[in-house]
């Protein structure tokens, strides 16, 4: 679908203006699908925005640089939690997840929860993406996975909903405290943004976050929850955890830690 903008100029600046001024707070208005199209006409349409502006405006919607099967990495290392330490999680493992179930919740029309059979019965999208760790590795791997955008269809979230919260099964210390991550709306509706099942074609191993991980192709590494066993969707998340959205987020990393 392209939308073919007809503002004419003095309207045109106007937005520009407000654009460069505000960034994303223009944004609000419009709908989901066609915004992008929308600005990608404004950008090429010779239009001079300051590199700041720019930036702001094609980053949050770009898509994240995909490869082919030549560049995948020869190995996927796995990072942080490689099998967690739960008995929950090891009795789920032992059957094969077949008694997995991913509930959502919070703030939604129709609270729901998925098999692994339904979650593969969502529009799926396999992608071959580079992951970046913080910790200064990369990857190229291919995933294969639900459309998080596709979920969030079926259990409707209200207009309150703000953020979508990962919780996973690993515990992080002794405390039991457990890994969880949260990104804002545009990342959850972003094409790229999938449940994985699959990895390099292959079902999600469990050192990479089996049964089901998150890919977020933008952000770093540490937002791409493994184990993830509950989605709430939330207007804020300062009463998880410590507050700042996620377990690393908790110990000082970046909420938004695009690449
Ligand atoms: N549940 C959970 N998710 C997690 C982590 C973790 O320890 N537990 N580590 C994060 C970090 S820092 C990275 S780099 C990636 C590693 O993914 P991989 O194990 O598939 O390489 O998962 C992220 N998601
Ligand atoms: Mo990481």
């Amino acid at each position: 679908m392209m939308i073919e903008p007809r503002i004419e100029p003095g309207r045109r600046n106007f937005l520009i203006r407000m654009l460069a001024a505000g960034g994303g707070l223009l944004l609000a208005g419009c709908d989901r699908l066609s915004r992008t199209e929308w600005f990608v006409n404004v950008l090429e349409g010779g239009e001079k925005l300051s590199h700041a502006a720019q930036h702001l405006v094609t980053s949050r919607k770009s898509m994240a640089q995909e490869f082919t099967e030549a560049d995948m990495s020869p190995f996927f290392r796995s990072n942080g939690t490689s099998n967690p330490d739960s008995p929950q999680y090891q009795a789920l493992a032992e059957n094969g997840f077949t008694d997995y179930r991913l509930e959502v919740s919070g703030l939604v029309e129709q609270a729901a929860s998925f098999s692994l059979a339904e979650l593969r019965d969502l529009p799926s999208r396999t992608q071959i993406t580079r992951h970046d760790c913080v910790e200064g590795w990369s990857a190229i791997g291919k995933w294969r996975g639900a459309k998080l955008s596709a979920l969030l269809e079926h259990v409707r979230p209200k207009p309150e909903a703000r953020y979508v919260v990962f919780y996973c099964a690993d515990p992080m210390d002794e405390s039991g405290t457990q890994y969880y991550e949260s990104i804002d709306m545009e990342d959850a509706y972003h094409p790229q943004t999938i449940l994985a099942y699959e990895m390099n074609d292959q079902p999600l191993p469990i050192a990479n976050g089996a049964p089901i991980r998150v890919r977020i192709e933008r952000q770093l590494g540490y937002k791409m929850a493994k184990y993830i066993m509950r989605i709430e969707l939330v207007a804020s998340f300062a009463s998880i955890g410590d507050g700042k959205g996620g377990y690393w987020e908790d110990q000082g990393y970046e909420w938004f830690a695009g690449i």
